[in-house]
């Protein structure tokens, strides 16, 4: 068989390491080094499942996110911009752990087990960030693509959303649900043109410091920055900080959403003084924090959850004065990882149901999905909101009866354009903080003064086997090892709102245990209590 013989043939120019067993997990295939035989792997995936969803563009992005600069990954986009379907994540990984010399029949194998008609056209668009290893892994994903006679775009460099937004724009062309122009400067003058309409009436105080993890956002956050309207025209004052994608090395050290948020506190360059406005991005740009020094200097900062509430309180009330809120189901969809005082704000002030899910973009998205207006963020600043077609409808249709209604009505209209609707965009979120605090007249500081954060720890245990770690209720209860949740239980009874649990990793080899309650060395005492009892 040809094709099969083409695929063993252009495989044998990678080694594929011994004795690792490789996995799709929670944001694909990510490790350091060795990743050509598995990048070769999933450019056969995404041929196939192109051609199983008769030649609709697939998408793949090779990044790492906030992982240390010499580690790689590489992950698939479905068409809708979403992320890859879960049954297929199975054939990910067969592919991957499959011998080269192997790969032609366990290829043939799949084409027969998901039933794909190889007649049929496959496009896949793929792009990189800012990693060294990327183009030596890109010539890797155009090899197996080649071989294969696959059609394939090369984007080069991109952010992880603007990946899945030209991904939703391909896929949308000439329908009904256009997503906007396939393309990076449509992409710009999408947000920049819904965030000039978003921003009507507001008023911007001072700037916005945005860390750029020294990754693929800074270079475009900086192309964004010219599409927006200047500070003369009533727009907002950017300034951009660690944007050296010269040195490789500097992705993500020292600076960035995961150091910001897991190191609560300022990247050590930061020359923030007391009050002004701060935003880190991760490396490919998919989340982001805000954080500021309040005036006694101390860190305060400001997490999904701050963003998800943000947000939230913003729509409804805009829906609330559109005159539409009942005719919406909006929800908050959040992790086991968010501060109970964030659930406790949206249950109780907002007055808006909050949902919580497993850990992972994708189970959050399709939860989200459930409401008209699904506002969805984990706690580490990976988020989005999702408007449903009924939403999209009553927004954009629905007759205002007053000029104040009317007003709300435009900016809702501005915000199903500026959100990202494919995954969660950092780029697209700073905008909607920014607009939104433009709106409310709010510096972080009334912002932060929302509600309380309970004091939180979180520690990482490593254990000699995680999987024997098995959760449920949303990864907020151990199922097994058995005994294990009684002690969990019987240990955060003893704290003032207690609340701990402990979950395995997707990502790394450990089991994660958070901890919550109402005074830090309670919060940190319970952490520990719990870490002790998973050991
Ligand atoms: C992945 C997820 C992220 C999640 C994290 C949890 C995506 C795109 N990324 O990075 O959302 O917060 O895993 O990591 O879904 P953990 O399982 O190691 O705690
Ligand atoms: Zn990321």
């Amino acid at each position: 068989l040809p094709l099969q013989q083409a695929i063993v043939a252009a495989s044998q120019a990678y080694s594929k390491p011994d004795g690792i067993v490789f996995e799709y997990g929670t944001a694909g295939f990510r490790m350091n080094g060795l990743l050509n035989t598995v990048v070769f792997a999933v450019g056969l995936l995404a041929g196939l499942r192109s051609k199983k969803l008769n030649g609709q563009w697939i998408g793949v992005m090779i990044t790492a996110s906030h992982n240390p600069a010499d580690d790689n990954g590489v992950k698939l986009v479905d068409p809708m911009g979403e992320m890859l379907e879960a049954e297929w994540e199975t054939y990910a990984t067969k592919l991957a752990n499959s011998p080269l010399e192997k790969l032609g029949e366990v290829y043939d194998g799949l084409v027969k087990e998901i039933d794909i008609r190889m007649e049929n056209p496959a496009r896949v668009v793929f792009a990189r960030d800012t990693r060294a290893s990327g183009p030596r892994l890109v010539a890797v994903l155009a090899a197996a693509l080649a071989a294969t006679e696959i059609e394939f775009l090369d984007l080069k460099f991109l952010t992880t959303p603007q990946l899945h937004y030209v991904v939703r724009c391909k896929n949308t062309l000439g329908t009904q649900y256009e997503y906007g122009e396939p393309t990076e400067q449509g992409y710009y003058e999408k947000l920049s043109d819904a965030f000039k309409r978003v921003i009507k009436g507001a008023k911007f105080q001072g700037s916005l410091t945005v860390d750029c993890a020294n990754g693929i956002g800074g270079p475009k956050l900086r192309e964004l920055i010219k599409y927006l309207p200047g500070v003369d025209a009533g727009g907002v004052a950017i300034k951009v900080v660690n944007d050296n994608v010269i040195n490789p090395e500097s992705l993500n050290l020292d600076c960035g959403a995961d150091y910001v948020k897991t190191k609560q506190r300022a990247p050590p360059s930061s020359k923030a003084a007391p009050l002004d406005r701060c935003a880190s991005l991760d490396g490919d740009a998919d989340r982001l924090i805000y954080y500021f020094m309040d005036e006694g200097s101390s860190f305060r900062l400001l997490d999904g959850d701050r963003i998800a509430t943000l947000a939230a309180s913003f729509i409804s009330d805009l829906a609330r004065t559109a005159g539409i809120l009942q005719k919406l189901k909006i929800g908050v969809i959040q992790t086991a990882y968010a501060n109970g005082s964030s659930t406790e704000y949206i249950e109780k002030v907002l007055r808006l149901p909050a949902v919580c899910t497993k850990t992972g973009v994708k189970y959050l998205h399709h939860a989200a999905l459930r409401f008209d207006v699904g506002v969805y963020f984990e706690a580490n600043g990976h988020g989005t909101v999702t408007f449903s077609e009924n939403a999209l409808k009553i927004i954009k249709t629905y007759e205002p009866q007053s000029p104040a209604q009317q007003h709300a009505l435009e900016r809702l209209q501005g915000l199903t354009d500026l959100i990202n609707q494919a995954v969660g965009d950092a780029l697209s979120d700073m905008l909607l903080v920014e607009a939104v605090l433009a709106h409310k007249g709010w510096t972080p500081k009334e912002w932060l003064g929302t509600y309380t954060d309970l004091p939180s720890r979180l520690v990482r245990v490593e254990v000699a086997n995680r999987s024997i770690f098995k959760t449920y209720d949303a990864e907020r209860k151990l199922e097994s090892p058995s005994g294990l949740q009684a002690k969990i239980d019987s240990l955060q009874s003893r704290y003032n709102k207690g609340r701990s649990f402990a979950r395995a990793s997707g990502t790394e080899d450990a089991v994660r245990v958070y901890a919550e309650a109402a005074t830090r060395s309670e919060a940190d005492d319970l952490a520990s209590r719990v870490a002790n009892a998973v050991l």
